[in-house]
């Protein structure tokens, strides 16, 4: 059936019961008609894929009611163009939204199946590195919840997100196969299978009136074929799509090679061509140079694009009117190439001519910027370019051409000024600058927060800001509640319940009701025991995970996040030092928990030593019987989705202690504020919106600003001319440097030290008196229990700026021009019986 073809009576659905005893049956019959095992032998991994196949089936039941919904009402869609998707875990999640948790868990226990044991076997769906990755699957789940016509495309990586062992306090990479027991979530979709080309040479045909058609020849052609996974809105609405694309080999390879009677060279090849989905780069915040990461980038918006069209010609739409039906948002530069992309479709596919096909590119496309480390920023050489795209070279040069035109008509003489703007950069050896070539072939971009967003006009696209000031949006990230609240912290959020209408859950302002609860005697004790059981909780999983045994009644203070020496997991570190030989010294100090969590890119030496250093301090802390207990520290091993919503709810100190202007955003930020905990941190990403929301007298600011970062280097201040800056900052450094802490790893301490003494790029030694004093502020507070509970709660309900719903709708109205669509009536009521 087509897009449009008109339901046939013959296929109207009959939806499955959400009572008890319609889920017992469906699960009993999906554990052996499905996964093929007689229930009295069933394992509990079968019993977690049957359940997931009797939920997969009402969702899929919901997809289809919003599919037809979709096509009935000549709605406008939205493309979100990810290389990441971090989902994390999917059952409780998608049970959650459907609103049938609590029936299911009944109808399990009726079968004498504990939810929590196999809930706890699924494996996180690990597609992406951390925030970018984070942010691409919340507002997947917002656009169904709020209604909006939302698709997601990106790849279905083989292996995500590598696990991370600590052996001898060091990282160690294991690989992430997490499709080994099958996946009950994906629809594998071999009908929507695309061709995609690599290499090969463009030849030109020129036509009679003046115009040169091109064909892009010869290469080698990859199959991109689709998985969808379902994506279900809260509470039992729409369900949106999620299509992730593999790799496989092309019949023409097999054929190729057998019939030259090398059957091994064929298997071969066609192994070589599916490893473009194969893994994840496991690098935050770095461009990767690689070939291969190139072909993966155009794998997936090639299917994507050709996708795209198609639905849009099946509905019956005019090619012309693609950007009135459509918006793509590219989520960074990974999927940039997608500019140059859809030129080629429209003109070379579509014969569309070029001024026709340019406005139609740039109306649908916008480019999100999330960051502005020059090592992230994508580049490749134009001689790869060539090799591996030649069309699109071709058609990027002439993007270029035609854009330096109209400046140079607009500003002329200024030649410096247009070198900067080029797509090429001739500078470095020749290569395409793919955040240019965004900018370009869009009409909205934007940054990830205010400051964030400043600075991209001030700096990286200063001088696109002045050819284009309108172009420039911000849209500050924002979480979703249902993941980081319901689901992470069911005692919140049923205290929350108790006090305020529980339709903040769609709409997050409405927690602004609960603000005069944090005056309330009552709500605060309530709120302290709610913490203390989320401290028991993780108190019980870091024990299972490393040994340690930590209290549940002091202070949780936490910094869970990429390891990267931007996001100064020193600071945190020597402010740990600082602690243990204060309790050397018989001073009374605070007790409190010092948990650290977070992957290091596999090939980032500097980060890696920085997990060694910090597990190699931990291990003498807590093995130190000066400490009695007053402080613990701990790194917490392999930080992913699930163990996020398990460490977020039990904090009660958010470190945020990021370099000023370094950060894009963070979100991470918001999770944490949203569960209860104050934020210790910079002026930096959007913790100066979440100051503005939680009031100065909530949160605790410390540091030099971006701007007095900027001078300072400006000043060439050696790092080592701030040891004196604070009383004991020096001999906490010697320390370090002499090997106190180490435990083999002495030539590691030492370079560390040596690093922060005569490298420092950020600023950890500058800013250090500073959060010293500001912990020493966060501890004063928290000695007296009343008044940090009520910042605490002051903290939740003032977040409602940080739900991604906002964040959605702004997109919504400020870039794609969409509007939601009517929410689907829920499914009949669950029934417990
Ligand atoms: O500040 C975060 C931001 O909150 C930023 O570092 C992160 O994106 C988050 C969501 O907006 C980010 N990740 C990457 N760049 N910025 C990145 C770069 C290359 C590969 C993978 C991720």
């Amino acid at each position: 059936m087509t897009e449009t073809t008109p339901p046939n009576p013959r296929h109207r659905l009959s939806p499955l019961t959400c009572d008890a005893p319609g889920l017992r049956q469906s699960i009993r019959d999906a554990l052996v008609r499905v996964v093929g095992k007689d229930p009295d032998l069933a394992t509990p991994r079968d019993w977690l894929h049957a359940v997931s196949f009797a939920i997969r089936e009402r969702i899929i039941e919901r997809r289809v009611v919003t599919r037809r919904q979709f096509a009935d009402e000549d709605v406008k869609r939205v493309y979100y163009l990810s290389m990441e998707y971090l989902i994390g875990r999917m059952l409780e999640a998608n049970l959650r939204n459907m609103g049938i948790l609590e029936v299911t868990q009944q109808a399990l226990q009726d079968l004498g199946v504990d939810f929590r044991e196999i809930a706890r076997l699924e494996e996180d769906a690990a597609l992406g590195n951390g925030g970018l990755g984070r942010l691409a699957a919340c507002i997947l789940e917002s656009m169904a919840t709020q209604g909006y016509p939302g698709y997601g495309y990106g790849i279905r990586y083989e292996y995500g997100m590598f696990q991370q062992h600590i052996e001898h306090f060091r990282q160690v990479e294991h690989p992430d196969n997490w499709l080994r027991f099958g996946n009950p979530w994906e629809f594998p979709r071999p009908e929507k299978t695309f061709p995609v080309r690599f290499y090969g040479y463009v030849v030109e045909h020129h036509q009679p009136d003046g115009e040169t058609s091109c064909n892009w020849e010869n290469g080698e052609e990859v199959l991109a074929m689709a998985y969808d996974y379902p994506t279900a809105g809260y509470e039992r609405r729409n369900v949106n799509n999620l299509r992730l694309w593999a790799a496989k080999a092309t019949r023409d390879f097999d054929l190729r090679y057998f019939n030259e009677g090398d059957y091994i060279r064929a298997v071969a090849d066609k192994n070589e061509s599916e490893t473009i989905s194969m893994v994840l780069y496991p690098n935050d915040a770095t461009a990767i140079g690689k070939e291969l990461r190139l072909k993966q980038e155009y794998f997936f918006v090639s299917a994507s694009l050709q996708d795209i069209i198609d639905r849009h010609l099946q509905l019956e739409y005019p090619i012309d009117e693609l950007a009135d039906k459509a918006a793509i948002q590219l989520n960074d530069t990974h999927p940039a190439i997608a500019v140059a992309e859809c030129m080629r479709l429209l003109l070379d596919e579509h014969r569309i001519p070029w001024d026709q096909a340019w406005t139609i590119t740039r109306n649908l496309f916008s480019y999100t910027n999330h960051t502005l480390m020059p090592e992230a920023l994508e580049t490749w050489p134009v001689a790869l370019m060539e090799r591996v795209l030649p069309r699109h070279m071709g058609i990027i040069y002439r993007i270029n051409h035609e854009f330096i035109e109209e400046v140079r008509h607009r500003f002329p003489g200024e030649h410096e000024f247009f070198r900067r703007l080029s797509i090429i950069d001739e500078d470095h050896g020749r290569r395409v600058r793919m955040a240019h070539l965004a900018v370009i072939g869009s009409h909205r971009v934007n940054g990830v927060a205010a400051l964030h967003t400043s600075l991209l006009k001030q700096t990286l696209f200063a001088d696109f800001n002045r050819v284009w000031p309108e172009r420039f949006v911000n849209v500050t990230n924002g979480v979703t509640p249902r993941l980081w609240m319901i689901q992470a912290n069911p005692g919140l959020t049923e205290l929350i319940e108790s006090r305020i209408s529980s339709d903040w859950k769609f709409d997050l302002d409405r927690l602004k009701q609960f603000e005069p609860y944090a005056s309330d005697d009552a709500t605060r004790e309530a709120f302290r025991a709610v913490k203390r059981r989320n401290k028991e909780r993780l108190a019980a999983l870091v024990h299972k995970r490393t040994g340690i045994t930590i209290r549940s009644d002091v202070m949780y203070d936490v910094q869970i996040k990429r390891i990267h020496e931007y996001k100064r997991q020193l600071l945190k570190l020597l402010h740990v030092i600082e602690l243990y030989q204060r309790i050397r010294d018989g001073e009374d100090v605070l007790p409190r928990v010092v948990l650290f969590a977070g992957k290091a890119a596999p090939g980032y030496q500097r980060a890696k030593d920085i997990i060694a250093v910090i597990n190699e301090v931990a291990d003498i802390v807590n093995h130190d019987p000066a400490m009695g207990d007053r402080l613990k520290c701990v790194f917490f091993p392999n930080y992913e989705v699930s163990s996020a919503t398990i460490i977020i709810p039990a904090a009660d100190l958010s470190e945020q202690i990021s370099t000023a202007g370094f950060e894009a955003s963070g979100t991470g930020n918001m999770k944490l504020a949203l569960n209860g905990a104050l934020t210790i941190g910079t002026l930096d990403g959007a913790n100066i919106e979440i100051r503005d929301a939680v009031g100065t007298e909530n949160i605790f600011i410390f540091g030099m600003t971006a701007d007095e970062i900027s001078a300072h280097r400006a000043q060439g201040i050696p790092p080592g001319a701030h040891l004196d800056s604070h009383p004991r900052l020096r001999s906490m450094v010697e320390a370090l440097r002499d090997g106190f802490f180490s435990n083999g790893g002495r030539h590691l301490h030492a370079e560390i030290a040596r690093y922060l003494l005569e490298e420092d790029p950020f600023f950890v030694l500058a800013d250090y008196a500073a959060y010293s004093d500001a912990c020493a502020q966060a501890d004063r507070m928290y000695q007296d229990a009343e008044a940090w509970s009520e910042a605490a709660l002051l903290n939740v309900a003032r977040m409602s700026h940080f739900s991604i719903d906002r964040t959605v709708r702004e997109y919504a109205q400020n870039i794609w021009n969409v509007v939601p669509e009517p929410v689907l009536p829920p499914c009949p009521e669950a029934d417990t019986n």
